[in-house]
């Protein structure tokens, strides 16, 4: 007899809590919000995501994936805000979107502080990962894994980069918080700050002449098409992706159902930062047999953007916050 109110909750959509049968629906659809679509690394994560939910509850949750920040007009910086209000349920949002709210998150963008893969690694599956986990949740916001959009290099129409004094007077668009502005203005650079969606007419109409993305980004949207001839790989920065829930949401599902979500996210942000770090090679082949000029700074030759961008790193990191930014060049350090 029991066994069947419980069935019969189930069936009606109620959920059991505490013995007590409340009702309680689920909504027939949950909004993901990404930046990129599914032409892209990001997107295509947003939407494994959705898909390894909707199998692992057997369509209990069903997910929808809106791209270009759709649900915020395409204002990528105010993602955060609408996540903790509940304009939107869930995310693979980028820490540089986030960083105008939380300010930790600018971490990732102190520029020259990640030289490769494994120190991003040692920030996001470390110490320095959970506390930043920690910092999301106490502002409402379930964080469940970290995705990968991957180390920026700086594009532009004009010519090649090698050294700071190239970068000079070169109208650069940047997104995110006031840092971005620091770091190209120390360069020289006349940096502009917009929405992804206004980048790209801007860069189509030369009212920009370079911009800062990941190879995949670079490619996808096809920016050697709009005239973006010159790449430099200097990997000044990285950007990881979050993946997020609201918390109203997340207290709405059963305990098994979050686990369920939460498992699908480790998931998803697993192949997903795969995708990125091995999809690089042969981007940047294609990339160059294309016609782009790309060059790859020496080791020597990032040193002048280092001592360039010093300041701006000091200034941020107090900012940030010392203590969290000693502990992620420690962790760094030992890599
Ligand atoms: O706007 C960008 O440059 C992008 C797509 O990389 C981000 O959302 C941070």
């Amino acid at each position: 007899m029991f066994r069947q109110t419980i069935l019969a909750a189930f069936a009606a959509g109620m959920l059991i809590h505490g013995g007590a049968a409340v009702a309680q629906t689920y909504k027939s659809e949950y909004r993901l919000s990404t930046v990129l679509n599914t032409a892209f690394p990001w997107g295509q994560a947003g939407e494994r995501w959705a898909t390894l939910v909707r199998e692992k509850t057997g369509g209990r949750i069903n997910i929808k994936l809106y791209p270009g920040v759709s649900l915020v007009g395409g204002e990528q910086t105010r993602e955060f805000t609408a996540i903790r209000q509940g304009v939107i349920d869930l995310a693979v949002g980028s820490t540089i979107n986030w960083s105008p709210q939380i300010k930790e998150l600018n971490l990732f963008a102190l520029p020259f502080l990640m030289p490769d893969e494994k120190a991003v690694d040692a920030l996001i599956h470390g110490e320095v990962g959970r506390e930043l986990f920690r910092i999301i949740e106490r502002r409402e916001v379930i964080p469940l894994a970290w995705g990968e959009n991957g180390f920026r290099e700086v594009s532009n129409s004009k010519r090649a980069i090698a050294a700071p004094s190239d970068i000079k007077g070169l109208k650069i668009r940047v997104v995110g918080s006031p840092l971005f502005n620091d770091i190209f203005t120390a360069l020289g650079a006349n940096p502009t700050q917009m929405s992804w969606a206004d980048a790209q007419t801007a860069l189509a109409s030369n009212a920009v002449d370079g911009q800062e993305n990941p190879l995949a980004v670079f490619f996808s949207a096809k920016l050697p098409g709009i005239g973006q001839k010159y790449l430099t790989l200097w990997h000044y920065i990285s950007d990881p992706l979050i993946f997020v829930v609201n918390k109203d949401v997340w207290a709405q599902w059963t305990p098994a159902d979050r686990e369920l979500v939460r498992e699908a996210a480790l998931q998803a942000a697993r192949e997903n930062v795969e995708n990125v770090r091995k999809g690089d090679a042969s981007l940047l082949r294609q990339i160059e047999s294309g016609g782009t000029v790309v060059t790859t700074l020496t080791d020597e030759q990032r040193r002048p953007f280092i001592e360039a961008t010093r300041k701006v790193y000091e200034k941020w990191a107090r900012n940030i916050g010392a203590d969290l930014v000693r502990k992620a060049e420690a962790a760094i350090e030992k890599r």
